[in-house]
């Protein structure tokens, strides 16, 4: 063998190796050219309360197709605390959801209802 065989051979087994792990840690919503996207989910809710310390809304929201829910009055994280600096309890809002981790939806955007 030559000297740089036994630096090239390890290095193959490590790639060899290390592929089949990382395809297996892939989120299922990266498509084939391994660009991620953030998925989101539109949803209209009226605002039952705020806690913009928590970072914490309670909506009751109309059914939101694209995740299967129905219409349901419950509690939700915002991506940003920032988003919660203009609303108020009684407002009707457009919001968008993204999943933050799996099956945890928090709000990414609100907007007044249009
Ligand atoms: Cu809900």
């Amino acid at each position: 063998m030559k000297p740089y065989n036994f630096i090239l051979l390890p290095m193959a087994l490590l790639a060899l190796t290390a592929l089949p792990a990382a395809a297996d840690d892939k989120p299922n919503n990266i498509p084939m050219d391994g660009k991620p996207v953030t998925e989101s989910h539109q949803g209209k809710g009226k605002i039952n309360s705020v806690d913009a310390k928590a970072g914490k809304i309670n909506l009751s929201h109309g059914p939101i197709a694209s995740l299967d829910w129905p219409g349901m009055t419950m509690d939700f994280e915002v991506t940003d605390k920032a988003l919660l600096a203009n609303v108020k309890p009684g407002q009707k809002i457009d919001f968008e959801l993204v999943e933050v981790r799996k099956g945890k939806y928090s709000i990414s955007k609100i907007t007044a209802a249009k």
